[in-house]
């Protein structure tokens, strides 16, 4: 397959997602979003974003018969034992939306100072050939920063509003969408995730 662009489902529902992946890989891949094909979201019963984003990956491909990238992202809060994890898109249930998603975190973090607030984002990407693929590709990426004590910016999605980048002092939401890609876990993970393609390209 040495230099041909791979036709690849995008598995994702999430427009934000989408937006971003495409803006990373898009040169890379020829991406079709699952939604253009017909396929509905898998119900997502992972323990972990690895086993979520496998489950959603060998779905899409095994639903269209092209291979697949999928990720499995979420806030890990340090002083919540790392939750909501694996259930950020749904942390204040499963009908809610970002906006009371970022509401109950700030009550769950309510009264506490600047340096009991650390959390990173997290993003495992996989890439599959076909649903059965022994060997899958696969990126762990995370990003360190803080929970602000109110939302800011209106970029992005989810979390961002609240989410502080230490490198910048910017909340996610307030940066560029460049900005946002060069340093966030679903960037390093789409890099990552290219580099190894690539290298598996290279080799064959
Ligand atoms: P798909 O499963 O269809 O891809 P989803 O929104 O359900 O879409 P996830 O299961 O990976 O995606 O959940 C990720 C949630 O974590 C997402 O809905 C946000 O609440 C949060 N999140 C992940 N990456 C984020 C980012 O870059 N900025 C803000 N919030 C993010």
């Amino acid at each position: 397959m040495a230099g041909e662009r791979v036709r690849v489902v995008l598995a994702t529902g999430n427009e934000g997602k989408r937006r971003e992946l495409e803006a990373l890989l898009g040169e890379d891949w020829e991406l079709v979003s699952q939604g253009a094909l017909g396929v509905e979201s898998v119900e997502e019963t992972g323990a972990t974003f690895l086993d979520n984003a496998l489950l959603k990956a060998r779905h899409a491909s095994a639903a269209t018969g092209l291979p697949a990238i999928a990720d499995d992202s979420g806030l890990e809060v340090a002083a919540l034992d790392a939750a909501p994890g694996v259930h950020s898109a749904r942390y204040a249930g499963v009908t809610a939306d970002d906006s009371a998603n970022n509401a109950k975190l700030l009550e769950a973090l309510a009264g506490l100072r600047p340096a009991q607030r650390g959390a990173r984002f997290r993003c495992v990407m996989v890439f599959v050939l076909g649903p059965d693929d022994p060997d899958p590709l696969v990126a762990d990426c995370s990003w360190d920063g803080q929970i602000a004590t109110e939302a800011r910016g209106a970029q992005g999605f989810g979390y961002d509003p609240l989410f502080i980048d230490p490198a910048s002092g910017r909340h996610s939401a307030e940066l560029t969408p460049q900005d946002k890609n060069a340093r966030s876990h679903r960037g390093q993970a789409a890099r990552a995730l290219r580099d190894q393609l690539l290298a598996r390209r290279g080799a064959n």
